[in-house]
This record gives structure tokens, C-alpha cells and sequence, in this order.
């Protein structure tokens, strides 16, 4: 069955978020400061309980295949390695499928420290879901976001990475590596298979300057990351699920840089043409907000 897409709503459809005062959410000089030298920056209260219970629901139909608005994803992977025994369900799309999710990338918790961190509007670039069942939980393995996302230029980009459970070293939470961030563009080395692929690639100053750290957070509480960060995360062998929404932004007058598509079932936006319309809605302007 056909559903009505929300991509075409550039404004909330619920009341989820609704009520929040953006300047509450707005970070210290002291957090910028942080994310500007390390990379990152984490331990930002996204989501309140109610929010993460909410998000809970929508996604809990996402794992079966035949949920309704199936047909909307730019990307579904109920398992992206392929190895039943490491299981990384990946998703691009949700906010065009449910309203939570969809309302989250207008979330004032969200686009408040967003708007400090890349210094400009921020446009839409797309979401994920990054998942992994107890027990069988799969790897993200190390790698820099942008090396995917090079058909959009400048690298103006930034990260959002939200959790839906507690993350623990134990089930697999993110890391980063501090300072990763001024290396250069490294090439792809796989998503979800071999963890330590990416030092096929590395310098021997990269190999020793490798030092990851472990991103430990609660359900509701956010990691932020530049588009050059080498992070990825371990398996999941407990009994707990780690799931996770992940928003990206890009800053105002990012282009296309092919004349692709940029998304699966999108129309293209024309090489050399800002992102705009539909599917790359702008979610704030911090001058006028
Ligand atoms: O959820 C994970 O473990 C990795 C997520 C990721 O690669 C990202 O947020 O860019």
C-alpha cells in the first residue's frame, strides 16, 4: 500500500517536539571549542524519554520488510554485511515514513547546537538508521563519512548521531578518533565487514595517531562529528539491542557535483546546482531564527 509521503511537509506533522525553546539547547563556547579541536563532540541530550519511546515504535516496524511505506527508502539493508551472525540492519529515508522521525530533523535540540557546529543554515542531506540486534550485532567499521558523500561539494557537512538504546562499549557504541578529523580524504574501505580495513590505507603517522575513544551514551543522548572523523564501532554480543538515528546536515548552498541522482529515487538536482526541494528541505537559518 502506498503511504503519503512526508517529504513533501518541510514543517512538524505531530507535536512530538513541539513546545521547545531553541535557545535552551544552545551549546557553551566551551563545546564548540571542543568539537572544533577533537572533531566531535558527545553527551548532547537529544531526545527526552518520551521522544525515545516514540522513536522506539516507529522503528520496531521498520524490521519487518513489509511495513507500510516500504517503497519510500533510499537505501534498506536488513542486514548490510550479508553474515547472519553479524547482523547491521541500515536504512536512508525514515523521515519520509513516520512522523516522529520525520519531526526529529526539525527537533530544537537539534538544529540549535547543528547551527553552531557548522556555522550556517543547515539543509537536510539525508538520514540513517544504524542497527544491531543482541547477541548477533554487527561492525560499522572504521571509516570517514564523506568518503561517501563526495558527489555533494563543498565539504560543509556534519554528523548527528542519536541513540535509541544505551550504547556501552559492550553492544557496540561508537568511537571516535580524536583529531581524525584534519586527515585527508581517505578512500572506501567497506561499511560493515572487516573493522580494521581501513588500515590498509592509513600512513604509519595515521597507525600511530590512532588512538579510538569510546563514545558511551544514553537512549536520547547525541554525538555530533565532522565529515572527515574516522569512527566505527564494534559488534554487539549482549542481550541488549544498539540502535541508532543518525541525521546529516550540509550547510546552505552545498552542490551536486554529479548529474546523478543523488539518492535512490530522487530526481537529480543538476550538476553544479545548490541541494533543494523536496528531499533537502532547510531545517533552520540561524540568522533569522
Ligand atoms: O552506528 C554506528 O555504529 C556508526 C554510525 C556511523 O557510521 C555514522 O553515524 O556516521
Amino acid at each position: 500500500m502506498s503511504l503519503n509521503d512526508l517529504s513533501r511537509s518541510h514543517t512538524t506533522v505531530s507535536d512530538l517536539f513541539s513546545g521547545m525553546d531553541p535557545e535552551a539547547y544552545r551549546l557553551t563556547a566551551e563545546q564548540v571549542a571542543f568539537f572544533r579541536e577533537k572533531g566531535y563532540l558527545s553527551g548532547i541530550r537529544l531526545l527526552n524519554d518520551e521522544q525515545v519511546a516514540a522513536l522506539r515504535t516507529e522503528l520496531q516496524e521498520f524490521f519487518d520488510p513489509d511495513h507500510e511505506g516500504h517503497e519510500l527508502w533510499h537505501e534498506y539493508h536488513t542486514n548490510e554485511s550479508g553474515d547472519p551472525d553479524n547482523v547491521l540492519f541500515h536504512a536512508l529515508g525514515a523521515w519520509r515514513i513516520r512522523p516522529g522521525f520525520h519531526d526529529a530533523l526539525w527537533n530544537p535540540a537539534f538544529t540549535a547546537p547543528a547551527g553552531q557546529l557548522l556555522a550556517g543554515p543547515g539543509r537536510f542531506w539525508h538520514d540513517q538508521l544504524f542497527c544491531k540486534p543482541a547477541r548477533h550485532g554487527g561492525v560499522v567499521a572504521w571509516h570517514q563519512d564523506y568518503s561517501y558523500w563526495t558527489r555533494t561539494q563543498p565539504l560543509s557537512h556534519l554528523t548527528c548521531w542519536i541513540g535509541l538504546d544505551d550504547a556501552t562499549v559492550d553492544n557496540g557504541c561508537i568511537c571516535y578518533i580524536p583529531g581524525s578529523h584534519e586527515w585527508e580524504l581517505l578512500p572506501i574501505t567497506g561499511l560493515a565487514n572487516d573493522m580494521e580495513a581501513i588500515f590498509q590505507v592509513l600512513t604509519e603517522e595515521q597507525k600511530e595517531a590512532f588512538n579510538p575513544v569510546s563514545i558511551e551514551l544514553k537512549a536520547g543522548e547525541a554525538a555530533f562529528h565532522h565529515p572527515l572523523m574516522v569512527h566505527g564501532s564494534h559488534a554487539n554480543r549482549t542481550d541488549r539491542p544498539r540502535c541508532a538515528m543518525v541525521i546529516n546536515v550540509v550547510r546552505d548552498g552545498v552542490r551536486s557535483a554529479t548529474d546523478e541522482p543523488l539518492l535512490d529515487g530522487v530526481p537529480t538536482i543538476g550538476k553544479g546546482k545548490a541541494l533543494d526541494g523536496q528531499f533537502f528541505p532547510l531545517l533552520y537559518d540561524p540568522i533569522h531564527s
